[in-house]
């Protein structure tokens, strides 16, 4: 039998986007994340700047989504988190569940907690990064020198 592989210890971006600090869940969100056994290295509510979200959704640029994802996202202060831990990337996703929260699974954060009222963009309450290379790239956007 092959021994399980133990996942890298890693960071990532976690954000509580405007609805869910508009909500009052960030403290749910976070509780969620230490349950789980993760450990927040910083965390800092932010007012997001058009600048700061070009570049953090620049993979998203002249999607139909897009400029209503960029209101959105302007629409009120967000809470910027670094978690670190063993497998933090994929497992922080788990815990999100899908990005659309009608379908999200029950138990994920948007699943339990988010539903789509936004018309033309998906208020799904948090962002998680994707992979190492996005994790580093979106951390220095909201945290430059970190
Ligand atoms: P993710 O947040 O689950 O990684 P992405 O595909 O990276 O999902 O999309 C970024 C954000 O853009 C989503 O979290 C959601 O707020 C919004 N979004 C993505 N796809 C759609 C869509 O098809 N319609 C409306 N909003 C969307
Ligand atoms: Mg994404």
């Amino acid at each position: 039998m092959t021994e399980p592989t133990t996942p890298a210890i890693e960071r990532t971006l976690i954000l509580v986007k405007p609805d869910g600090v508009r909500r009052g869940l960030t403290g749910e969100i976070l509780r969620r994340v230490e349950a789980k056994g993760y450990t927040l290295a910083a965390v800092d509510l932010q007012h997001a700047t058009p600048d700061q979200l070009a570049t953090h959704y620049a993979e998203h640029e002249g999607k139909p989504f897009y400029a209503p994802l960029v209101e959105f996202m302007l629409s009120g202060p967000t809470l910027a988190v670094i978690a670190e831990g063993q497998g933090v990337i994929a497992g922080f996703r788990s815990l999100a569940g899908a990005t659309d929260p009608t379908v999200a699974a029950p138990g994920t954060i948007r699943g339990d907690m988010a539903r789509d009222w936004g018309l033309k963009v998906q208020q799904n309450l948090v962002h998680g990064s994707d992979s190492p290379e996005s994790a580093e790239r979106e951390i220095a956007i909201w945290f430059p020198g970190r």
